[in-house]
This record gives C-alpha cells, sequence and structure tokens, in this order.
C-alpha cells in the first residue's frame, strides 16, 4: 500500500436510482465545477480525472427500487475503482447516492481486504430489502456488504470489525437491532450523542482507533506505517441542514462545519487515507444559494481529507 499516493484517481458515479430524486446525478458535474480537481492539484497531487461510470438502466418498480441499475451503477463503479486502486492511486468517488458506496467499498475491500471503512452519515445504511420500509437501495450498502443479503454474489465481505460508524441519527427500528449485533461482532457504532458527550476528538480518536490505527492527534510517519489502509465514506447528511441543506434526507442536529472538517482533518492524519466517497448532494431540492454551498462544502471536505491541513 502506497501511504500517500501521488495521484487521485476521480471516479464520477452520477447515481440517483438509490434514492428517490434527481438531482444526486449531477453531483459529479457539480463538485468538479466546484474546483476539486484544482484544489487537489493545488495540494501536490497529480489528478487524474477518469470521467464518469455509467450508472446503469431506467427507473424500475420492484423491491428493492431500482435493483437493476443500482447493482449495474455499482458493478461499473467497483470495476473502474479496482482498476485505479490497482494503479496505486488514491480512488475518489463522486456520488451520486450512497447506493454507490458498493462499487466503492466492495472495490477497496476487493483491493486490499484488511482496509477500514469509516461510515460518517446521519443513517446507518445497513438495511436489507427485508428490513427496509423505504425500499431505497442508498439505505443498504452496507447491508449488502456485510453479507446480511446475499444477493449480490460479486461482492467481497466487509468484516463487522473493520467498520466505524461516525455521525447517526435517524436510523430505522431493523437497523437499531442489526447495529447492536454489528458492535457485538466488533463494529466501533457512535451516534450524535457521542460527539455530544465525548466531543469530535474524543470520538474520532475513539473510532480510529477501534479501526486499528495510532491513537494520537498528529500524524506521525512511523506510527501509521504497517497499518491497513481507511476508506472515508462521506454522506453529506451527516451534516447539519443548516450548513448542508441540498441532501434528500435532511435531519436536524447533524455535525457542525468545523466537526465535519475534523474528521476529514482526523483521517488525513492517520497517513492511511486510500479511497473515499462523498455522496448525496442533489442541488435540486433547495435554491441555488444553498445548494452552491452545499456542493462548496462537500468539495472542501474532499480537499481536507486528501491534506489540506495549515501545520
Ligand atoms: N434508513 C432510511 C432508508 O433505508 C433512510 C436512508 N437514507 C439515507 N441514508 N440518506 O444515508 O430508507
Ligand atoms: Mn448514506
Ligand atoms: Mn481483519
Ligand atoms: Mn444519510
Amino acid at each position: 500500500f502506497l501511504r500517500q499516493p501521488a495521484t487521485v484517481a476521480i471516479i464520477g458515479a452520477p447515481q440517483n436510482r438509490g434514492q428517490p430524486y434527481i438531482g444526486t446525478d449531477r453531483g459529479p458535474a457539480l463538485l468538479r465545477r466546484a474546483g476539486v480537481r484544482e484544489m487537489l492539484a493545488s495540494l501536490g497531487w497529480r489528478v487524474d480525472d477518469r470521467g464518469d461510470c455509467d450508472m446503469g438502466g431506467p427507473v424500475e418498480a420492484g423491491w428493492p427500487k431500482n435493483a437493476a441499475a443500482v447493482e449495474a451503477g455499482s458493478r461499473s463503479l467497483f470495476e473502474a475503482a479496482k482498476r485505479a486502486h490497482a494503479d496505486g492511486c488514491l480512488v475518489l468517488a463522486l456520488g451520486g447516492d450512497h447506493s454507490i458506496a458498493l462499487g466503492s467499498v466492495a472495490a477497496a475491500i476487493a483491493s486490499r481486504p484488511e482496509t477500514r471503512i469509516l461510515w460518517v452519515d446521519a443513517h446507518a445504511d445497513c438495511n436489507t430489502p427485508e428490513t427496509s420500509r423505504s425500499g431505497n437501495m442508498h439505505g443498504m450498502p452496507l447491508g449488502y456488504l456485510l453479507g446480511l443479503d446475499g444477493s449480490m454474489g460479486w461482492l467481497p465481505r466487509l468484516d463487522p470489525r473493520h467498520l466505524a460508524f461516525v455521525g447517526l441519527r435517524d436510523v430505522d427500528p431493523e437497523e437499531r437491532k442489526t447495529l447492536r449485533r454489528l458492535r457485538d461482532d466488533g463494529a466501533f457504532v457512535s451516534t450524535m450523542k457521542e460527539v455530544d458527550g465525548l466531543g469530535i476528538g474524543g470520538v474520532m480518536r475513539e473510532a480510529l482507533e477501534a479501526l486499528g490505527f495510532f491513537r494520537g492527534g498528529h500524524h506521525d510517519e512511523k506510527s501509521n506505517k504497517n497499518s491497513p489502509p481507511l476508506h472515508l465514506s462521506f454522506d453529506i447528511d451527516a451534516i447539519d441542514p443548516q450548513i448542508a441543506p441540498a441532501t434528500g434526507t435532511v435531519v436536524r442536529g447533524g455535525l457542525s462545519f468545523r466537526e465535519a472538517h475534523y474528521v476529514c482533518e482526523a483521517v488525513w492524519e492517520t497517513g492511511a487515507l486510500g479511497s473515499m466517497d462523498i455522496v448525496e448532494v442533489n442541488d435540486g431540492l433547495t435554491d441555488a444559494a444553498q445548494a452552491q454551498e452545499t456542493v462548496d462544502l462537500a468539495a472542501a471536505l474532499v480537499v481536507s481529507a486528501c491534506g489540506d491541513v495549515i501545520c
């Protein structure tokens, strides 16, 4: 594993079939227009924009909703992301709704099985077609990846001990049961209550420690030298809707502007970031100014996680 790969591969995943709204499909274009590539280049990265993946077929009836399009889209991201991992790149997936994590997380695990997943989200996304009340597949990627539903045979299995949640505050009744089981099986599960109680610094220290990273505030070349790679899956709805309103499932009481940045800065300081998703930005649900604020924040968080620290 290249600790700090010199190249970031950007892969667009303009998926909207995992949730009910048009607009998440514009995420990759909006993030590019917001200057993600230029900002990464100015941090010293070589930026290899590999364009957008094909996100699959038409809207369909059935349960879960749009299953064929979501699976096909995720598989095309899976293949593109595996190629980028094989090339030694830091792999950045621009969503798209969170169903794309089926492809990006699967590619990270398939490429490097010890990869740790940090899931930053208001939601736990560990439904299955059986437990889901909405039928929306953006609420299910972890359910499939953890093997709670076995119908996607191409997926590698995510070990719950390799998974940490930060930012949870809107979790379905069946998902609560699942989370308790996952915690018993070694997942790190935290909610906004822990952010309130410990502060984001304490939560991130505990989360990264639970994932096996060095416990310490500062990036130290030696400390995480032989650590596994870290995949950050950042759902923009983890952030408070007053700051990030342009998303499909707004839930009050989310991460502040600084807390969200801190998450990304702490991820960078592990020295182990191997891949990242930024998902669920939707400019079709608010006025233009709110949409731009959300897009700009999403772009800034990517840049933070990729090393935009002052010193
Ligand atoms: N838990 C709900 C569902 O499965 C909501 C999921 N919505 C999200 N997830 N935005 O991140 O439908
Ligand atoms: Mn999500
Ligand atoms: Mn292991
Ligand atoms: Mn969410």
